[in-house]
């Protein structure tokens, strides 16, 4: 069973085939350390074997002749594996040294962990977003690591070695995704065991050609849609409006979509208070995800579902049966939101792209 995990299709999280600068060095490390213990396995395990099948105890043997030190064989194997510590460890310092050099500019990624999700902001531009890191292939990435309550471990094996994240205390790592023309999708993981759904706490790293990336920060720097029959005037808090507008007793006459009840519920059912979205009155709370383009993402909850309507509704629908303990589902419980109610907030959330 062991062996077949090797098997994995597109090795989603191996150490071995790297998509970046920092996994690369340590690949480059790790391999003639791996050889290096190899030889020593088999050289100390085969003698010991040897030694264990000839000399073992016959029937006509008496007590062995006994004797005491021998020094050419002990100066042997105590300078052996002092050249075998000074080679690894030479090697080691200089990996470690390549992978704390700071590229003179580089994008600005600002991580904080929370169990059991992860936010990344990006300061250069002015966006926040959650669990889906998208990066420009070629270009250096440094990051902030910050923890919002215990232990985590930041960790994209394809990119980079895991760095632990640690409450009071920034952290940080650099590395630069591998230019390539086309847009690859990577996983990666919490390392640190950080509460109860911890192996859940994943992220998706999107690497894409520089264009593709602007595009994205534009996108993102948008604030969120507003449904059309609240902005046309069906007041959500947002305006007030003494003499509405021909147009707007209109609208106030059709029956509301989907898209908009989910809007207004938003705030009707205290998802603002967790949740943000730009552009939206009074959303503000950075206890869960950033939603403002939530739409937009592949993945919700961590990296663990795919983002469809369905698996949006069953979201709404128990939170805490998906992963148990999470915070919305301390609020979010089975029977808070009627079925139409979850129908509505989810057409809301999967159209903010
Ligand atoms: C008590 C705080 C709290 C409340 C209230 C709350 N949420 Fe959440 N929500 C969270 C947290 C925390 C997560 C992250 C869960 C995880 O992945 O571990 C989350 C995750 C989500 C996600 C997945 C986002 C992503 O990108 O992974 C959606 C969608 C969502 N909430 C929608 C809602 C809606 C709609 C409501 C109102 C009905 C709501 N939430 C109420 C805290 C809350
Ligand atoms: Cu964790």
């Amino acid at each position: 069973m062991l062996a077949l995990t090797a098997c994995a299709a597109g090795h989603p999280q191996s150490t071995l085939s790297t998509d970046g600068s920092a996994a690369r060095e340590i690949l480059a490390l790790f391999r003639p350390v791996f050889w290096l213990a190899l030889g020593v396995f088999v050289i100390v395990e085969g003698a010991l074997l040897y030694a264990v099948i000839r000399f073992r105890r016959r029937p006509q043997d008496g007590i062995p002749l006994q004797i005491h030190g021998n020094t050419p064989i002990e100066i042997i194997w105590t300078i052996v594996p002092a050249v075998v510590v000074v080679v690894i460890a030479t090697l080691t310092f200089r990996t470690q040294a390549l992978l704390v050099k700071q590229p003179a500019e580089s994008l600005l990624v600002r991580v904080t962990a929370y169990q059991w999700w992860w936010e990344f902001e990006y300061p250069q531009y002015n966006i926040i977003t959650a669990n889906e890191l998208h990066l420009p292939a070629g270009r250096d990435v440094r990051f902030e690591l910050r923890s919002a309550d215990v232990i985590h471990s930041f960790w994209i094996p394809r990119l980079s070695g895991k760095t632990d994240v640690v409450p009071g205390h920034v952290n940080s790592m650099t590395f630069r995704p591998d230019d390539r023309p086309e847009r690859i999708m990577l996983r990666g993981q919490c390392a640190e065991f950080c509460g109860g759904t911890h192996a859940m706490m994943a992220l998706w790293a999107v690497v894409e050609p520089p264009a593709d990336f602007e595009a994205w920060v534009r996108q993102q720097q948008q604030p969120a849609r507003v449904p059309a029959e609240v902005s046309q005037g069906r007041p959500a808090g947002v305006a007030v409006q003494t003499q509405p507008s021909p147009a707007a007793t209109a609208a106030a006459q059709l029956p509301m979509s989907l898209e908009a009840r989910g809007y207004r519920l938003f705030a009707e059912k205290g998802c603002i208070g967790c949740h943000a979205i730009n552009g939206y009155p009074n959303a503000v709370a950075r206890v869960g995800p950033n939603l403002t383009h939530v739409g937009s993402r592949q993945h919700i909850v961590a990296g663990w579902l795919e983002n469809t309507p369905e698996n949006m509704r069953r979201w709404l629908r128990d939170p805490g049966a998906i992963k148990p303990g999470n915070r919305m589902a301390a609020t979010i419980k089975p029977g808070t939101l009627t079925e139409d109610e979850i129908a509505a907030l989810s057409a809301y959330l999967e159209a903010l792209k």
